[in-house]
């Protein structure tokens, strides 16, 4: 899978506002109501994760989630983390992100 050119980082940093896009990674920091939510959100990023077999690397504290995504095996950023960022979003929303 190859690297985004800075072109498709631009139009991916376009069609992702809530998220800081470099050439490395792409980065959301998100609130939830309580750990519960969070916990849920992970829960579902989670399967989608395994199901794509892509996956995160993110941390969490209480009702906070960051999220990092960058291919490792193509050493940036990939559509699969494009994708994937969409998927992240609407689970924030589904979960009642702040
Ligand atoms: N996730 C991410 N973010 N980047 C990868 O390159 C990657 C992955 N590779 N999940 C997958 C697993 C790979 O290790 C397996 C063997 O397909």
């Amino acid at each position: 899978m190859p690297k985004l050119s800075s072109e498709q980082l631009d139009d991916a940093q376009r069609d992702l506002p809530l998220w800081r896009v470099d050439k490395d990674a792409l980065f959301r920091d998100l609130v939830f109501a309580d750990f519960k939510h969070a916990f849920a959100f992970m829960t579902e990023v989670a399967a989608e994760a395994d199901r794509a077999d892509h996956h995160p690397d993110w941390s969490n504290v209480y009702d906070k989630v960051s999220v990092l995504l960058s291919t490792h095996d193509a050493g940036g950023v990939t559509e699969k983390d494009v994708a994937l960022a969409r998927f992240v979003d609407g689970a924030a929303q589904r979960n009642d992100v702040k």
